[in-house]
């Protein structure tokens, strides 16, 4: 897993220079602010105060989508119990939450649970806090970007796999991206795994962008905090106080887009580079695709699922699918 290259931070791979500074960061803040359309991969979002103010943000009265899929959760144990293979390994993808896991742990009585997390600090905290709430649950956690095939603990080699990928984190990446997640997820689980996935759905664009743009400017923070990060981490002047927090509905893609806008015209220098945007321009800083049950389904087939069972809260916001990686074909 490590190469020469990276070292142990605490326990996070992370490839920093002789400063310290993370090389993956600078380069993709780089990159992405001598493009045109200035943008910065999402995952930047998520330093330790962005992770924070996310966590804030799933409190939010506008921000339906967490309390949507714990209703589903809450709602339907039985149904995935009865869904899902008996005595299998749970494996989420990312750390997972406080809330959700143990509501799907309890519902199915997997035989394991293994989280899996490039953040070795988040993957301790949540598979201590899961141990305590279910004494006799295995849990062998795996510090791995999942982003690429993991191979699994020896120990769950031979139950079946469930993997569970709630949070609609799917949406955050490009049709592209996440059929790339999907099919490595496979290679992950194997070709008879089941998959539990969380899309959010298409809606009231009023509804959307009120998740994402909220009266107490909680996400405009947490928006913000990545320019903020950029200052504190890559000796950078970019001045916050001249960006603006916008989200945006793209119809077209069907997604909720996050911009930093300048205020004014601005100039800035990130790492030693000389950046400049004029009043209006924006950096792009993250994507949350929205889906409907067609394009939920066409993208899981592309990405090598067979969607079996589908479920949505009350208010027809969010939806869960259980998928299988066997391809039942209906065509020839
Ligand atoms: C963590 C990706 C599920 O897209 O809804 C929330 C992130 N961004 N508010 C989402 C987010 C702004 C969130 N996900």
């Amino acid at each position: 897993m490590s190469t020469s290259s990276t070292a142990r931070q605490g326990l996070e791979l992370v490839d920093r220079d002789e400063s310290g500074v993370d090389r993956a960061f600078r380069a993709d803040v780089l990159k992405g602010l001598s493009q045109k359309q200035k943008a910065i991969p999402a995952r930047w979002l998520y330093d330790d105060a962005g992770s924070q103010l996310f966590e804030d943000i799933t409190k939010l009265p506008e921000y339906y989508p967490t309390r949507s899929e714990t209703e589903i959760l809450q709602d339907h144990g039985e149904e995935f119990a009865a869904a899902i293979a008996p005595g299998c390994a749970v494996v989420e993808f990312g750390s997972g939450s406080s809330v959700k896991t143990p509501l799907l742990l309890s519902a199915i009585a997997p035989a394991a649970y293994v989280p899996l997390d490039i953040s070795g600090d988040f993957l301790r905290a949540s598979a201590k806090q899961l141990s305590a709430k279910f004494p006799g649950l295995p849990v062998h956690p795996v510090e791995a970007d999942f982003m690429r095939k993991v191979s699994l603990p020896d120990q769950v080699t031979d139950l079946p796999k469930l993997g569970f990928f709630p949070g609609s984190t799917i949406g955050n990446m490009v049709a592209r991206t996440s059929v790339d997640l999907l099919r490595t997820m496979r290679d992950t689980l194997g070709d008879k795994a089941q998959l539990l996935i969380g899309m959010d759905l298409i809606k009231d664009a009023a509804v959307l962008t009120a998740a994402y743009d909220d009266a107490a400017g909680v996400t405009g923070e947490f928006n913000l905090n990545l320019a903020r990060r950029i200052n504190r981490e890559l000796d950078a002047t970019i001045p916050v106080d001249q960006l603006r927090h916008v989200a945006l509905w793209n119809d077209d893609f069907a997604r909720i887009e996050m911009h930093c806008e300048a205020l004014d015209d601005i100039e800035f220098t990130v790492a030693g580079q000389q950046f400049a945007m004029a009043k209006g321009d924006t950096i792009h800083t993250e994507n949350s695709h929205k889906f409907d049950r067609r394009s939920g389904n066409t993208l899981l087939l592309a990405g090598g699922w067979t969607p079996m069972q589908r479920w949505t809260d009350s208010q027809g916001r969010f939806s869960l699918i259980l998928a299988e990686a066997s391809i039942v074909r209906s065509a020839p």
